[in-house]
């Protein structure tokens, strides 16, 4: 049973490390379908995937596509340990720190500033846009702000415990790491550069970076 996820991704990607993370934080087997760049804007992948996006999650004949339905997907069929808070307050944190992400984080901060000096350099041989990176600054300011007065001095973005919001957003935090713009976003906020330490030292972190994922989607 646990054996037959599939998740179809090309390696590197944010979104399909959140599922990975949740998986591996589950304890669960899983295998990468590795897609070629390109690969996600035509068939058989739109078929999967009709918006030509990542991840989707293969479960023997049941096919799904948008992270946060997987993510929560795999906390009912896989729900230890929980990676979703019982307390209705942390849970509605839990939620709202997911909204974040996907509004804010991924499509204007890590989808600007991580695209532009990471992505479209390494898979497609793009110079950054720096005024595309200079005009996403503000909003990233406010995205980081809110994700540190969020975390404060707890473990964990919601409680002291691990939740689907950690996983969501720890992939984003970790490919803006390597940009230029991190220590301007961080600063006065090392809160968050101690939160993705504690996060990068976890197994579902390490055994999903970039180069890991390009080694699972070879292994196929
Ligand atoms: N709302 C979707 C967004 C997925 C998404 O945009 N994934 C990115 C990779 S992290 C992607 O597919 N980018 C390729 C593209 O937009 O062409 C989700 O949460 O799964």
């Amino acid at each position: 049973m646990m054996s037959s996820f599939i998740v179809h991704t090309i390696p590197g990607s944010p979104a399909a490390r959140a599922v990975m993370a949740a998986l591996i934080e589950k304890d669960a087997s899983f295998r990468v379908a590795g897609l070629a760049p390109g690969a996600h804007k035509i068939e058989p992948h739109l078929s999967r995937h009709p918006f030509g996006r990542m991840p989707v999650l293969e479960h023997d004949d049941f096919t799904l596509y948008e992270t946060q339905a997987i993510l929560r997907y795999l906390e009912r069929i896989l729900p230890s340990p929980l990676l979703i808070p019982e307390e209705p307050r942390e849970a509605a944190r839990m939620d709202q720190v997911m909204g974040i992400s996907d509004w804010y984080l991924f499509q204007r901060v890590n989808g600007v500033i991580g695209f532009h000096r990471i992505v479209g350099p390494r898979l497609m041989g793009l110079t950054p846009d720096e005024a595309a990176i200079a005009a996403a600054m503000p909003l990233a300011h406010v995205v980081f702000g809110e994700l540190s007065r969020l975390l404060g001095d707890k473990t964990c973005l919601v409680s002291q415990r691990v939740s689907l919001a950690d996983l969501m957003v720890a992939p984003h935090m970790d490919f803006l790491a390597q940009t230029p713009e991190w220590s301007a976003l961080t600063r006065g906020r090392s809160n968050l550069i101690e939160w993705l330490g504690r996060m990068n030292e976890r197994k579902c972190m390490q055994l999903t970076t970039w180069e890991a994922v390009a080694q699972l989607a070879k292994a196929g």
